[in-house]
């Protein structure tokens, strides 16, 4: 029976402005080396005239024509992104109707950084359940909820999309999945917020708007919970997995979590020195990276970690075959 869920294609855009922590330093009061040393980030994407939709489009049109297959034999369109163009129509509406996907039902995934993990947990589950084939994508414009100001939050984090291409297949491919969220920490990476301004409630004017974190805390968060989380999902794999493609929010997370979890660190991708944290994007980016280098070559059985965490909090991790 053909329904078990397989990746087969990749993709990503960014948008064409490369801006350079060099380029950084002459807008606000930082430097290439605080960037570079405290995160490993070089430079990142930054839109000059595309929404989030816009970038997500352009990826979704590179999977349909690697693979081939016409736009209406798609059965859904799943974006992951926590910086929509609307609150609705959602981000993947907009795809659907741009690429001519008509008989695709389309939705969008909040979980911050997790959001792909969790989109394409969602899609698996579709596909298990009779669907035949379906996008993932996940795509960002976080500079629009950055502010510009704010040299600690401006320097991260980078604009672009990428996803994957997710069909039946009667070989099983998904292995393993724990997800899971922690609300009481909702304060710890936050972004977004608009305050009510109706006849009824006006709230007094925030800065919530702008992308806040604590650093410390979410350091922290990612280096115990997302450790356990992923030791959990390897189990006694961990050492048979190819690679592991963790969120691509800071180096020094991806070498302390391959420390603590005695895995070698060249085992995991990285990909933030080029592109910033993309959020969402960052774990199909990485993928669609690695695809395109031959380091990953779909259809070769090499055993990967996806893994996602970020604000919510959310976290969560899929073993896949590709
Ligand atoms: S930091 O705590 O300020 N730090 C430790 C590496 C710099 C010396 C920091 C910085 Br800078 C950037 C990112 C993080 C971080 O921990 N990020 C995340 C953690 C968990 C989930 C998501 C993220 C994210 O940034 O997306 C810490």
């Amino acid at each position: 029976m053909k329904n078990y869920a397989k990746i087969t294609a990749t993709a990503s855009y960014v948008p064409a402005n490369r801006v350079t922590n060099d380029q950084l330093s002459e807008m606000m009061e930082t430097s290439d080396e605080w960037i570079t040393s405290r995160t490993g980030i070089h430079a990142r994407h930054i839109t000059t005239g595309e929404d989030t939709s816009d970038l997500c489009i352009q990826v979704a049109e590179k999977l349909i024509a690697e693979t081939n297959f016409p736009a209406d034999s798609l059965d859904f369109i799943i974006v992951a992104t926590m910086s929509p163009d609307y609150t609705c129509p959602s981000v993947a509406c907009m795809v659907q109707g741009a690429i001519g996907a008509t008989q695709a039902f389309a939705f969008d995934v909040t979980a911050a950084c997790s959001g792909f993990v969790f989109g394409l947990a969602t899609a698996e589950k579709f596909i298990r359940g009779g669907y035949q084939r379906g996008l993932v994508i996940g795509g960002e414009t976080t500079s629009k909820l950055l502010d510009w100001e704010d040299r600690s939050t401006a320097v991260l984090f980078g604009d672009g999309a990428a996803g994957v291409v997710v069909e039946a297949s009667d070989v099983q491919h998904f292995h393993r999945e724990l997800l899971a969220s922690d609300g009481t920490r909702q304060k710890s990476l936050t972004a977004g917020k608009k305050n009510f301004d109706s006849p009824f409630w006006q709230e007094p004017p925030t800065d919530e708007y702008f992308l806040q974190m604590n650093g410390r805390d979410i350091f922290d968060f990612a280096t115990r919970d997302v450790v356990k989380n992923i030791s959990a999902v390897a189990a006694e794999e961990k050492d048979t997995i190819d690679y592991y493609l963790l969120h691509q929010a800071n180096e020094r997370i991806i070498d302390k979590i391959a420390r603590k979890l005695k895995v070698p660190r060249e085992k995991f991708l990285t990909n933030m020195a080029d592109y910033g944290n993309t959020s969402a994007a960052s774990i199909p980016l990485l993928l669609d990276e690695a695809v395109q280098a031959g380091t990953i070559q779909l259809g070769s059985n090499q055993k990967l970690m996806l893994t996602g965490y970020g604000g919510g909090l959310t976290w969560g991790s899929l073993l896949v075959t590709v």
